[in-house]
């Protein structure tokens, strides 16, 4: 006679902080596709936020390069890329000599306490949550992707690929990292959107080109949206073909067993954790109280008895 297996009833797949932010049907897309896109009246970061973000962004972007961008004109001024950084500015093959028509703002959360909050909006946290779990899930890195016009952008391949391609494969269904994509211009296809591969996470391997090219769409939607996305999803950009700035702000997670890209367990400034709209949350997501277990010796050792 076959053994009588005693099914115990399915576990609930959803956390509390899901439900009670009725975030199911963004769960649903995330599982089905690797992406969802999450709109203000959900996320609840306002206009009048999103357009101070971009301000901020623009400021810092002039202070940086020396050119004043406009939202509508685009850079100013003339912008050069120093020749050895053409490769690391952009994402697409390096065997081309298409300047770059982007850079990263970097380590955003040391500049403006705007960025600090948005890192800790409570709806983007969940959902990445709902990936990387729960308990596990910390900062990996806070940049703004500054984008003007410009033909080329990541080439044929637009760029694909998985956020955590430097992780050993095989990837089991735990995201490894998972990323926010904050647009704060409006995305279309030619405005530059982000472009992915619907149920790409679902392969569990590195983009396969050109299938990948070929079947990636824009993410396209207001600004103010957020775009949450695997660690998995293969994805990159469509080329920006319209005059202007494309702006948005990637808040980047990882698992706790996976490196961070910024130091911000090390060296992120402790007194700027704590002046943000959830102070407990977000040092817990910096992992300032990670510990080695083994740091020292901490199992008991017996010695010899005395006699
Ligand atoms: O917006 C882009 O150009 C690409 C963004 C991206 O790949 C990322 O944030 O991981
Ligand atoms: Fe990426």
């Amino acid at each position: 006679m076959a053994a009588v297996i005693k099914s115990e009833p399915r576990k609930q797949t959803y956390s509390d902080e899901i439900r009670e932010l009725g975030l199911e049907p963004y769960v649903l897309e995330l599982e089905l596709e690797g992406l969802t896109i999450v709109p203000p009246e959900v996320h609840g970061v306002s206009l009048r936020r999103i357009n101070q973000l971009a301000k901020r962004i623009l400021d810092e972007a002039e202070s940086m390069t020396g050119v004043r961008f406009d939202l509508t004109k685009g850079p100013l001024d003339e912008l050069e890329f120093p020749k050895s950084s053409q490769d690391l500015a952009r994402l697409s093959d390096a065997a081309d000599d298409h300047q770059p028509t982007q850079f990263l703002i970097q380590q955003l959360g040391r500049i403006d306490r705007m960025f600090r909050d948005l890192a800790v909006n409570p709806v983007a946290v969940a959902l990445i949550r709902h990936m990387i779990g729960k308990e596990a899930t910390r900062f990996s890195s806070h940049n703004s992707f500054v984008k003007w016009q410009g033909d080329y952008g990541y080439g044929p391949s637009l760029g694909l690929h998985c956020d955590q391609g430097r992780m050993p494969l095989p990837w089991g269904r735990t995201a490894l990292t998972a990323n926010t994509n904050w647009m704060l211009t409006d995305y279309t296809k030619d405005n530059g959107a982000l472009a992915y591969v619907p149920g790409s996470h679902r392969q569990g391997s590195h983009p396969m080109q050109p299938m990948a090219a070929k079947n990636a769409v824009a993410v396209e939607a207001p600004k103010g949206s957020v775009a949450i996305f695997h660690g998995a999803t293969w994805h990159g950009a469509f080329p920006k073909q319209t005059p202007g700035m494309r702006l948005s702000i990637a808040n980047y997670y990882r698992h706790l067993m996976v490196t961070s890209q910024e130091d911000i367990k090390g060296s992120f400034p402790r007194k700027l954790a704590d002046d943000c709209a959830d102070p407990a949350l977000f040092r817990k997501l910096c992992g300032f109280d990670d510990a080695f277990s083994y740091k020292k010796q901490s199992q008991p050792v017996p010695k010899r008895k005395k006699a």
